[in-house]
């Protein structure tokens, strides 16, 4: 019965200075290095597109940052260019201790489809792989941190309960983008399906 500590995408191009930044999201470092001294298991992800990826508005013409527009897997919000593989961007931020993790999940490498969640692509349909890792590993339960609280930390967490998981958020060690209500509405949806929010 493990438990694992997850760390949602500390990625350069989503704290301060980067092409999706997250407001204060260099802030979540110091937190999760000082807390993964203790994990039993460590998993990092990174979110990493081509730069073709269809989640980018550059990659729809009249369509701007932030528009939402409908995809054969349902509603899209269309993001400024950010963590293109290869790219400084795409980097995990540079204090970022990576050195205990046992793996690192990268998503949102599939051109027509964005991927939030660490354990599904936003289809909610096609795998990462990242279920049979942990449960293999024997992981039942897990810690979420990281960037951004509203997407990808609140997709994945979603996803690991509707897998049965019991799943907590470490809310100090994650920061909001709050686009539009965003972030009271990952909130409500959190505590519908029984995961825990708090430090
Ligand atoms: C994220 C928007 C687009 C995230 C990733 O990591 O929360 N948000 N891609
Ligand atoms: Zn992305």
């Amino acid at each position: 019965m493990a438990h694992a500590f997850l760390v949602i995408d500390v990625q350069n191009d989503f704290c301060p200075g980067g092409a999706l930044a997250v407001p204060d999201g260099h802030a979540v470092v110091p937190l999760i290095n000082a807390r993964q001294a203790a994990a039993e298991l460590v998993v990092l992800t990174q979110d990493w597109h081509p730069p073709m990826h269809q989640s980018f508005a550059v990659n729809h013409p009249d369509a701007a940052p932030y528009d939402v527009v409908t995809m054969p897997y349902g509603p899209q919000v269309l993001w400024p260019a950010h963590c293109v593989q290869g790219t400084t961007g795409a980097d995990f931020h540079p204090a970022l201790d990576t050195t205990r993790a046992a793996l690192v999940v990268r998503k949102g490498m599939h051109t027509a489809i964005d991927s939030y969640s660490a354990f599904f692509e936003n289809d909610r349909v096609t795998p990462t792989g990242l279920h049979g890792f942990l449960r293999e590993r024997g992981v039942t339960a897990m810690t979420l941190t990281g960037l951004a609280l509203d997407y990808c930390v609140a997709y994945s967490a979603e996803d690991a309960a509707r897998l049965g998981y019991r799943v907590h958020v470490q809310a100090s060690a994650c920061r909001a983008i709050d686009l539009r209500g965003s972030l009271a509405e990952a909130l409500v949806r959190l505590q519908a399906c029984g995961v825990t929010v708090g430090a």
